[in-house]
């Protein structure tokens, strides 16, 4: 028998930075690479995605990348026919006319919610509710990604495993190769001054950026007032790389600074100690994401690393004025233990089913396949 392959519609609206459009492009290739999926995928702002993806040209409004079809989520938008699973990423309000479309599908499409990931125990028990539409014959279902059995689980492509880097042992390096992807509220100045203490060589790599031009203005007015700069620290300015690039430049770098949602994930999958520095929310909503993140995390880790590592992303993040260099000084000398950690950690991870091949066993079992 001649079957058809599953059809899919990711629905992306980038609120800021990167990581909206960067979980659904992941996602996005990950279906249509390994699972044999036509993709479309609706982006409202082609720019920020052609900073991830640099063959996506921003002038079309409809064009082929990697298999999948990308279309300017534009009023005009206007498509055929609905998926069989349709995936609406992070809220963002599918167009009317499309969710109409849905209510006349026979059998309608499979409907996901798919939220922001969170180590809050509350997930699991929240993961694949139905939400009924309110005049529609159709249901929503919240598919919340997670670190735990029983919730969504993470992005996470078949190479992943075999990925250099992920077995690593952490033998002293020097240069030490510190990542820093960061918002500009980050004190990568603090951070830049502790480095070299203890006599440590490092490279320091600070992707294009906010807090890559803070960087720059900073040492230019270090350079200007006569500071001497440390002859124990390099710099790298990269520009921004294609994403699966990106994976890679974490694997290359023996401390990551990462930040939002999806670097944050890569650096558990590059399996190296990770400081995170969490997306800002109103009232504050993050430090509870933060620290739940931080409990499970920590969870059999010895407890000197584990202060180490509750410190450094405290200080970080902002969530106490603290003393940067005695808490980067202390990450450093559990680094041995972190990074064994790191790798146990990804490995306990990696027994979990993916969040691709979980979605996939949901819209089996809905759609009765
Ligand atoms: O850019 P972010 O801060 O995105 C955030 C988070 O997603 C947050 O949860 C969300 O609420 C907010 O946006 C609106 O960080 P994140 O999630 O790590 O996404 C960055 C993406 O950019 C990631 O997919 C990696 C990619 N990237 C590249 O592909 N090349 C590069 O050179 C760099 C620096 C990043």
């Amino acid at each position: 028998m001649n079957q058809q392959p599953l059809t899919c519609d990711i629905f992306c609206r980038v609120i800021d930075n990167y990581g909206d459009i960067g979980v659904c492009w992941r996602l996005a290739r990950q279906l249509s690479a390994e699972h044999g999926i036509k993709v479309r995928l609706m982006v409202d702002q082609l720019s920020s995605f052609s900073r991830i993806a640099p063959e996506v040209d921003p002038g079309l409004l409809r064009q082929n990348v990697a298999n999948i079809e990308v279309f300017a989520w534009t009023e005009a938008l206007d498509l055929s026919s609905p998926a069989d699973l349709v995936i609406e990423a992070f809220a963002c309000e599918l167009p009317a006319r499309y969710l109409r479309g849905m209510a006349e599908r026979h059998p309608a499409p499979q409907w996901i919610n798919l939220e922001y990931l969170s180590a809050e125990p509350w997930v699991a028990g929240h993961h694949l509710l139905p939400s009924p539409h309110s005049y529609l014959p159709l249901t929503k279902h919240f598919f919340f990604p997670g670190f735990t059995p029983g919730t969504g689980g993470l992005i996470r492509e078949a190479d992943v495993g075999r990925l250099p880097g992920a077995n690593a042992t952490a033998k002293p390096v020097s240069p030490l190769r510190v990542f820093v992807f960061a918002y500009e509220s980050a004190p990568v100045d603090r951070l830049i001054h502790a480095i070299p203490a203890e006599g440590v060589v490092a490279h320091v790599t600070v992707p294009a950026g906010r807090s890559q031009d803070k960087l720059k203005n900073w040492r230019g007015q270090q350079a200007e007032n006569a500071l001497e700069a440390s002859p124990l620290l390099g710099f790298g300015y990269p520009d921004f790389v294609p994403q699966p690039e990106f994976d890679a430049l974490l694997r290359a770098h023996d401390v990551l600074f990462i930040r939002g949602e999806d670097s944050f994930v890569r650096a558990q999958w590059a399996a190296q100690p990770f400081v995170w520095q969490i997306y800002p929310q109103a009232e504050g909503a993050h430090w509870v994401k933060l620290n739940a993140f931080l409990d499970l995390y920590c969870e059999g880790l010895e407890a000197e690393a584990a202060q180490a590592l509750r410190d450094l992303w405290h200080v970080w993040n902002g969530a106490v004025h603290g003393d940067l260099p005695a808490a980067w000084n202390r990450f450093l000398r559990s680094r041995a233990v972190l990074q064994a950690h790191a790798i146990a950690w990804a490995d306990k991870l990696m027994q979990m089913p993916d969040l691709a091949s979980n979605l996939l066993s949901f819209y089996k079992k809905n759609a009765k396949i």
